[in-house]
């Protein structure tokens, strides 16, 4: 029997009838989108303010994107790894010295990106540093999200992620975040392969570290030989200002984590990236993926990344986000009854309601952001994740901010 659905009410049956429940997301059924903005199937328009978790950071169907997948897709779209492509080797030559590493390893999703990492770092501590077989560490913080893998739950501390899917993955050691005497404390133990951490933790809460956290990470690192794993999936390309969060720093780390915006969210592309010392310890056939380094998915990054540069769009973000983030602290005095304050680097920052982290406060906040036209989401309860595609003009970011101050203004009187 087919069902054409054409309101949002039925298309929301329809999916709650048939699909999974492992999300609740805003009543809002989107059909197109286009750079900042995005449409339900009321033609209702919308500032898109969560950007797809900032894998649309170059704007929702970036046409140049659009075409460097439009043209492959019609050549060759897979030929896994069995074979040579005439794709792979232009595009690791391109994002290794776009980035500034030796090699690359192409996978699909950040948390395969993670995975691949924490696989590096394992067999180089058994290959290169000496730990003892199946004894090598990964050192995690309190607050780390990474994905949805078993791997990646092993290391949560949101039970949420983790509850009811154990057992989980040994060699892990969870410390606070943003401490460094505590990382130090953890890198006693010579059989620490590598310290996995994001520069600025997103599902926390757009929770931002000192400014001497990620230089003192990268130093202790160096001291105590562990390699430096950055989780830039979400903080990477552009997103905070920088082409990645570490650049705030002039931080390289050992190992980069990247996906999202890699692929400007029109197709799921992630990659690792390392030093030969690193990268090399692993031989044919112990890593792989079907779709890892496939054409199409090395033709849309090349050229997503190249958008990133032409359009200059760490600068922007890093201009608007100071704008944002000034207008929002003025906000926040004018309703301490309600909210608490206002964080984040260049275009990925929070704003924290003054309520519990189970309260709906949050949740009927981006309602009325909905209603006005402003796309946000809640993450933990009582916090408000507010991140643009980073190609947003100053005029429309003005409007964005007076939409979201007429409605905190006025929420809840
Ligand atoms: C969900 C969160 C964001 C990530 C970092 C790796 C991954 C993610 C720093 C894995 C993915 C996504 C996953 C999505 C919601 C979203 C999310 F709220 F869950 F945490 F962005 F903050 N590293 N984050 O943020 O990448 O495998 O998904 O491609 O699972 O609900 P992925």
């Amino acid at each position: 029997m087919t069902i054409t659905a054409t309101a949002s009410a039925e298309l929301m049956e329809l999916e709650d009838r048939y699909n999974a429940h492992n999300y609740h997301p805003l009543p809002v059924v989107l059909s197109r989108g286009e750079g900042v903005f995005v449409w339900d199937v009321e033609d209702k328009r919308y500032y898109d303010f969560l950007s797809a978790y900032s894998a649309v950071n170059q704007g929702h169907c970036h046409p140049r994107i659009i075409r460097a997948l439009t043209e492959q897709a019609q050549k060759l779209t897979l030929t896994s790894r069995a074979f040579y492509n005439n794709l792979l080797g232009p595009y690791a030559e391109f994002i290794t010295q776009y980035f500034g590493y030796d090699r690359v390893l192409p996978m699909n999703t950040g948390v395969e990106g993670g995975e691949t990492a924490i696989k590096l770092a394992r067999h180089w501590a058994y290959r290169v540093k000496g730990v003892p077989e199946n004894k090598a560490k990964i050192v995690f913080v309190e607050g780390n999200f990474w994905g949805r893998t078993l791997a990646a739950i092993s290391a949560s501390t949101d039970p949420t992620s983790y509850k009811d899917f154990g057992p989980f993955m040994p060699g892990y050691e969870i410390i606070p975040y943003n401490d460094l005497p505590a990382l130090e404390k953890a890198f006693q133990d010579p059989n620490v392969a590598a310290f996995m951490f994001e520069p600025i933790q997103g599902e926390a809460g757009v929770v931002v570290p000192d400014d001497n956290y990620i230089p003192g990470v990268r130093a202790l690192c160096s001291e105590y030989n562990v390699l430096m794993i950055a989780d830039e999936v979400q903080t990477g390309i552009a997103r905070t200002g920088r082409l990645l969060c570490c650049d705030h720093f002039d931080v390289k780390p050992d190992i980069l984590v990247l996906g999202k915006a890699l692929s400007g969210g029109v197709f799921p592309v992630s990659a690792v990236l390392a030093s030969d010392e690193v990268m090399l310890t692993v031989k044919p056939g112990e890593h792989g993926s079907t779709f890892g380094g496939n054409p199409l998915a090395c033709a849309v990054a090349m050229e997503a990344l190249k958008v990133v540069t032409d359009e200059r769009l760490a600068e922007n973000a890093e201009k608007l986000g100071q704008i944002f983030r000034k207008r929002m602290e003025a906000l926040v005095q004018k309703r301490p009854d309600l909210l608490v304050l206002v964080r984040g680097k260049g275009l990925l920052n929070a704003v924290v309601i003054n309520d519990t982290e189970d309260s709906k406060t949050a949740w009927n906040i981006c309602l009325e952001l909905a209603e006005n036209g402003l796309l946000a989401k809640p993450t933990h309860g009582n916090i408000i994740r507010f991140a643009p595609p980073l190609v947003m003009t100053e005029a429309q970011l003005d409007d964005c901010c007076s939409i979201i101050e007429r409605v905190l203004t006025g929420f809840g009187r």
